[in-house]
């Protein structure tokens, strides 16, 4: 049965990484072709495919939204083939669905596993989210400080002026103000179009992304999976659930949810020890896109594990017949 010393059968990570490269590998065709829904769909089917083959009694707890509105990979599916330990998945099969469609960069395939009950449900809603990379002390940066606030308090903590900054933003009218906000300090903005996963990653790896902190509002299961790489990278990330409505109110009543104010530190969205896996799809500086040959296609996956802090990079390549 479920026990920590199974879940951390060194094994197991191994397959999880087959799991982002299969969806991955059925996303190749797709890339650059303009259609979002299909790339989006073949990469669930070879995810979910790959999930079943796995030695574990999992449950999608962030997955691709709820049973009504997901034919598969939905929030409660039970996936694996029941043989293994009892584990929370939260995955996106293809985080970037517009940036896979048009060939543009980050798009990632993203799974991480933990023991049952190691993530927040979070339900498929906003999240106010800012994040910093390994060897600050914490909370160094706060969701209640201003955007303002946020730099000077990164540069300080540094050791450099607030304009050596870069913040990194989903490009989204929402966020006029913080970019304004975050321009007058002199700090600079990397704006993305979409896949905030990336976004936040990218903090933890500063010197080779040039990007020092991410802040704005995105998909809450996208902070989920933000959260689970950073436990394994190190680093920071805080995560409030924005409501639009009733509706939204009501989901997170739905996945047990009672304080809607709450903010959420990295290890209270992810409270014990996951693997992390996320395979490029489009070029990317954390991981390499795709790469496609007649018949082959090679590509990039990055496994980690926060319990031990490692960090595996995976090259596969493999024979498509399409
Ligand atoms: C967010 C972000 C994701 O889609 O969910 C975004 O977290 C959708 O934002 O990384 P809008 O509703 O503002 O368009 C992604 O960028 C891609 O799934
Ligand atoms: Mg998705
Ligand atoms: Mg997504």
């Amino acid at each position: 049965m479920a026990d920590a010393t199974q879940f951390h059968d060194r094994m197991l990570s191994l397959g999880l990484a087959r799991v982002s490269e299969a969806a991955a590998v059925a996303s190749a065709k797709l890339v650059g072709r303009g259609d979002e829904k299909a790339a989006d769909q073949a990469a669930v089917n070879a995810m979910r495919d790959q999930l079943n083959l796995l030695d574990i009694s999992g449950v999608v707890v962030i997955g691709e939204g709820e049973r009504d509105e997901a034919p598969m990979l939905f929030i409660g599916e039970e996936v694996g083939n029941g043989n293994g330990p009892a584990v929370d998945i939260a995955l996106d099969p293809l985080e970037g669905t517009t940036l896979t469609a048009k060939d543009m960069p980050n798009a990632l395939t993203v799974i991480a596993m933990g023991p049952r009950g190691s993530m927040l449900h979070a339900p498929d809603v906003y999240m106010d989210k800012l994040a910093i990379g390994p060897g600050y002390a914490p909370d160094t940066v706060t969701l209640d400080m201003s955007p303002a606030e946020r730099v000077r308090a990164l540069a300080a903590a540094k050791g450099c002026d607030a304009s050596d900054i870069t913040v990194c933003m989903l490009e989204r009218p929402r966020h006029q103000d913080m970019i304004a906000e975050v321009r007058e300090t002199g700090a600079a903005i990397r704006l993305i179009t979409d896949g905030d996963v990336a976004g936040v990653i990218h903090c933890a790896e500063s010197e080779i992304t040039g990007i020092d902190m991410y802040m704005g509002s995105g998909g809450a299961p996208e902070g989920v999976l933000a959260a689970s790489a950073l436990k394994c990278m190190g680093g920071q990330i805080y995560g409030r659930l924005l409501f639009r409505n009733d509706d939204e109110r009501a989901r997170a009543t739905r996945a047990g949810i009672t304080d809607f104010d709450r903010v959420y530190t990295r290890d209270e969205l992810v409270t014990a020890d996951v693997i992390f896996a996320a395979t490029g799809v489009t070029d990317g500086s954390i991981v390499r896109g795709l790469k496609r040959e007649p018949g082959w296609v090679t590509t990039e996956t990055l496994l980690m594990r926060s319990k031990t802090g490692s960090v595996r990079r995976m090259v596969y390549r493999t024979p498509i017949n399409d």
